[in-house]
């Protein structure tokens, strides 16, 4: 099993063996007891593989000619023109908050890390999607590098871009973080990253809808909650307009 799959079967057993130990102590313990762990351990490894699944991959000749920019498509303030007039040479990602180990990458920096390169469908709750190559590291290898502390549950993405007056950010919990398709991806079909999807970094967390999938990333950040940040949803639609945390696909 890989470091990420059997990280996520801790994360996710922890996750529901929290609810499971309650259910054992208020039932009466009896013969039914083993039946009943069965039965739980049972559902709970089926809903694990269901998250860990991986979304479908492509072939080139699949892709679309084009991934339209959705949302945000520019950011309109100095630091991000003048970064993006010279090539993103400065630009720094940031790893903070429950980590013992913080880190600051450069775009060589994370180019430098084990890159995936995955063809895969972007779905939009607007009602379009589009195939496409997406090439960048691991969000679990970040995550380990940075040594993520025990406490953290959630990741949050922070962005360059703000709408309607609203600085855009995303959340997710450590078992889509640590997701073998959830990449930083710098690369859009063999190419650096338009400005309209992104540039010069965005997530892929390919089993959700496109709105988790933050674009122009500045920080990823490890949390226990996500109840202090913005309007405490987890995310800009989220708060904005109710949308759905988790949107998997
Ligand atoms: N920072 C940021 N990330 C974002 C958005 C945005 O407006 N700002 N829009 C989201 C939505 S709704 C979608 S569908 C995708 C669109 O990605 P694309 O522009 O590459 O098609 O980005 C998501 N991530
Ligand atoms: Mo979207």
């Amino acid at each position: 099993m890989s470091e990420f799959a059997r990280r996520s079967v801790l994360l996710g057993a922890a996750a529901l063996g929290a609810g499971a130990c309650s259910r054992f102590a208020e039932s009466d313990a009896g013969s039914d007891l083993f039946d009943r762990a069965e039965d739980w351990h049972r559902a709970a490894h089926r809903a694990l593989a269901g998250r860990q699944r991986l979304a479908p991959e492509y072939a080139p000749d699949q892709r679309s000619p084009d991934v339209r920019g959705n949302g945000s498509v520019t950011v309109d303030t100095p630091e991000y023109r003048s970064a993006l007039a010279d090539g993103f040479a400065d630009w720094r990602l940031a790893v903070t908050g429950l980590v013992d180990n913080p880190l600051s990458l450069s775009l060589a920096d994370l180019r430098a890390l084990p890159q995936r390169t995955q063809i895969t469908r972007h779905d939009c709750v607007e009602g379009w999607s589009a195939i496409a190559e997406w090439k960048g590291p691991q969000l679990g290898v970040l995550l380990d590098r940075a040594r993520i502390r025990p406490e953290a549950g959630f990741i949050v993405f922070r962005c360059a871009d703000s709408l309607y007056g609203e600085r855009y950010y995303e959340s997710v919990d450590l078992v889509d973080a640590y997701h073998e398709q959830t990449i930083i991806a710098h690369e859009l079909n063999g190419e650096p990253l338009p400005e309209k999807n992104g540039a010069p970094l965005r997530m892929r967390i390919e089993r959700q809808l496109g709105y988790k999938h933050a674009k122009y990333l500045t920080a990823i950040e490890a949390v226990a909650s996500f109840e202090d940040i913005g309007k405490g949803k987890g995310g800009f639609w989220e708060d904005q307009y109710g949308y759905q945390w988790y949107a998997g696909i």
